[in-house]
């Protein structure tokens, strides 16, 4: 079989059982200090932060390991001024109507509405884009193979990854998200905007909602056979 070689594992560490206990309890704990923060501050975070956070969102698996995304990492002012002149405007008419009763209602308990100052406070937004046609080197434009699950995954390593780094993140899905292609300048035909994560320091008086912080018990989120 052509193309199949292989080489040697040889990064794998192995700890013993009380330390991987140990390990996978302190990863929970870390992870339970994550919030999606809707109030920014506008301290800088230096841009290799951020690089090193979407090269680990790079190491994600994916389909046929064709890594089919791209990350467009904004910090410049005029940009994130048009990605919330746009983005307002769509959540304008989401909550005005178009979302419906049902989800309206749903986000009560978020206290989310149509103004987000923080796509232009926070000092970086990065918009997250899926490939339709790549392949494992940037220039190959053969088919890609579960292109929302790979992209899904790398976009929550890249949300770990700066909650690793001390940041805070938002998860952020305008809807449609189409003007963020235009404003980013990607090719429509081969693209789709997947997310926008919104990163960068809590402001002073951040808070976040008694709603987010109930989560399921393991008992209702897992069956052990
Ligand atoms: N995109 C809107 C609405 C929104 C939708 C869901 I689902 C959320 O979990 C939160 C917000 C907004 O950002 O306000």
């Amino acid at each position: 079989m052509q193309n199949h070689a292989n080489v040697p594992l040889t990064d794998f560490i192995e700890y013993p059982q009380n330390e991987m206990l140990a390990r996978a309890q302190c990863f929970l704990e870390n992870s339970q200090r994550r919030h999606s923060i809707r109030s920014f501050s506008d301290r800088d975070v230096p841009q290799p932060i951020i690089e090193a956070c979407i090269k680990t969102a790079g190491l994600a698996p994916s389909g046929a390991n064709h890594q089919p995304w791209h990350f467009v990492a904004i910090s410049s002012p005029e940009v994130k001024q048009k990605i919330r002149i746009a983005a307002e405007n769509l959540e304008r008419s989401f909550y005005e109507g178009r979302a419906g009763e049902e989800w309206l209602n749903a986000l009560k308990p978020l206290g989310t509405d149509a103004s987000k100052p923080y796509l232009e406070h926070a000092p970086w937004l990065i918009a997250i884009f899926s490939q339709k046609k790549g392949g494992i080197h940037a220039e190959d434009a053969n088919t890609n193979y579960y292109v929302h699950e790979s992209v899904g995954i790398a976009t929550g390593f890249l949300i770990q990854a700066l909650h690793n780094a001390g940041l805070v993140t938002l998860t952020h899905t305008p809807k449609p998200m189409s003007f963020l292609t235009e404003i980013c300048g990607r090719d429509a035909d081969n693209e789709r905007p997947y997310m926008l994560i919104i990163a960068g320091y809590p402001a002073e008086d951040a808070s976040v909602p008694e709603h987010a912080l109930v989560k399921k018990s393991l008992e209702e989120i897992a069956t052990f056979l």
